[in-house]
């Protein structure tokens, strides 16, 4: 009676499964070969599941192994340009695919312009005393009308969430892309914008606009998607977006975006190819900077940017300055443990616009009182700053680590181009160098 019990339990043991796996008692010929089929299948079905799960895993260790690039900074700071920047610089081709995109965000562009020109001029008109403006204009106002509703509707296309009228968001993924490229409203609006183009060629050549939107201090120029210049050629049916406009196209990044940029040649580490590389891109403004945590801890450089807009607050809130808001989070990133080995690169972006502003007579110190007597030149105000930010990255950073800073103008590819490779190897070689050490 005791060998027979060990018997049973040793055999339970070897194979708990054998008494499930049997046939049952009394099975048909025809009840065996439905049974076999369906362990055939089950077993097919299980070798699939394990292979999707090994490529899955392939990708992950791969993903882990090529080098992630975060992009950081404030809203309208130049993040999706610099990946703009980097496609050109390492796809070119994938612009081609999505021209019919940029050109609804370029017509989005100019309505929005165009809005706030007629804004400028109703709340003119609503003034007691109005001088630059007349019935004319009214008339003017009430014929665009029409344009001014595609705004609306491409931004309920795009974002049934957020239709509020200037601010175009981007929904994680490349999704809005292939809506604004094919959709039938998309294509509405462009045939909208292309018969009104006569009505807006007439307003912008309206001396009295111009004066009055230099009187109420309106600069369409600096807020990104400026277009008001190129109204003819952006307004033809057979526009097709350059590289260049596709650049200063302006589109607010609402979720984040993942970009793979695939390399064909690269160095080797611990046997694989360190070549491909992927960048995130995430909205900039103070209420959506929570998304950018998680990928503390899984990217090898940040990309921060900054222009130097000590004269301006932020959008999102006008008690603000913009510089010091990116003077912050700049300390904040630097200071952060997650990111104590991670690659800082500042970019002071948006130089084109601080040279110009100074050519016209900004006065540095008058914003920025600590500046004194240094000279107001372009020089002398980025060496001022740049050794402020300089000062913070030492004095914050955990550990010591290389302080990387470039003057940029994000708008223009060839100047870009040569600072993203000069960026592009840097940050290759020390994640290889830090691959080794590993
Ligand atoms: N003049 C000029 N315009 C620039 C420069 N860099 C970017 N822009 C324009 O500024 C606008 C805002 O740039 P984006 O790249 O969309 O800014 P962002 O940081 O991605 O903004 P969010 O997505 O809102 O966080 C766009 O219209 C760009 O074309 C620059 O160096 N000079
Ligand atoms: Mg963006």
């Amino acid at each position: 009676m005791a060998m027979t019990m060990a018997r049973v339990r040793s055999s339970s043991l070897d194979d708990p499964f054998a008494a499930h796996m049997a046939p049952p008692a009394g099975e048909t010929p025809e009840e065996r070969t439905l049974r076999i089929a369906a362990a055939q299948n089950a077993e097919k079905t299980s070798r699939q599941i394990d292979e999707v799960l090994l490529q899955s895993k392939k990708m992950q260790d791969k993903k882990r192994l090529d080098v992630k690039i975060l992009l950081l900074g404030q809203s309208e700071s130049g993040k999706s340009t610099v990946l703009k920047n980097f496609r050109l610089r390492f796809t070119p081709q994938y612009f081609d695919t999505e021209r019919a995109a940029w050109k609804t965000v370029v017509l989005l562009n100019l309505i929005s312009s165009i809005r706030v020109i007629v804004h400028a001029i109703e709340s003119e008109l609503a003034a007691p005393e109005f001088t630059l403006v007349s019935d004319v204009h009214r008339q003017r106002c009430a014929e665009l009308q029409p344009l001014l509703r595609e705004e609306g509707v491409i931004n309920k296309l795009i974002s049934p969430f957020h239709s509020a009228p200037g601010d175009v968001y981007v929904r994680p993924g490349g999704e809005w892309k292939t809506l604004l490229a094919t959709s039938p409203a998309a294509q509405n609006t462009a045939a909208v914008v292309a018969g009104m183009r006569d009505e807006l060629e007439a307003l912008w050549a309206d001396a009295a606009v111009r004066e009055l939107l230099e009187k109420k201090d309106v600069s369409l120029r600096d807020a990104g998607g400026y277009f008001m210049d190129d109204i003819a050629r952006v307004t033809d049916p057979a526009y097709v977006p350059t590289d260049s406009d596709i650049l200063r196209a302006r589109i607010k990044t609402m979720g984040v975006e993942e970009h793979f940029f695939e390399k064909e040649e690269g160095p080797v580490t611990r046997g694989v190819k360190v070549k491909d590389f992927w960048i995130y891109d995430v909205p900039g403004s103070r209420g959506s900077r929570a998304v950018w945590i998680p990928f503390f801890d899984m990217v090898e450089a940040i990309v921060f940017l900054t222009p130097l807009s000590f004269y301006e607050v932020l959008e999102e809130d006008s008690r603000v300055n913009r510089l010091e808001d990116s003077v912050v989070l700049w300390k904040e990133i630097c200071a952060n443990p997650l990111l104590q080995h991670c690659q800082i690169i500042l970019f002071f972006n948006k130089m084109d616009i601080l040279k110009a502003k100074l050519k016209a007579g900004l006065i540095v110190k008058e914003y920025v009182p600590s500046f004194g007597d240094r000279p107001n030149t372009y020089a002398g105000a980025t060496t001022y700053f740049k050794e402020k930010f300089r000062a913070y990255h030492k004095r914050t950073s955990p550990t010591p680590r290389s302080f990387f800073y470039y003057e940029t103008t994000a708008v223009d590819t060839r100047s870009t181009a040569k600072i993203i490779g000069a960026v592009h190897e840097e940050i290759f070689r020390k994640h290889l160098e830090t691959s080794i050490l590993i």
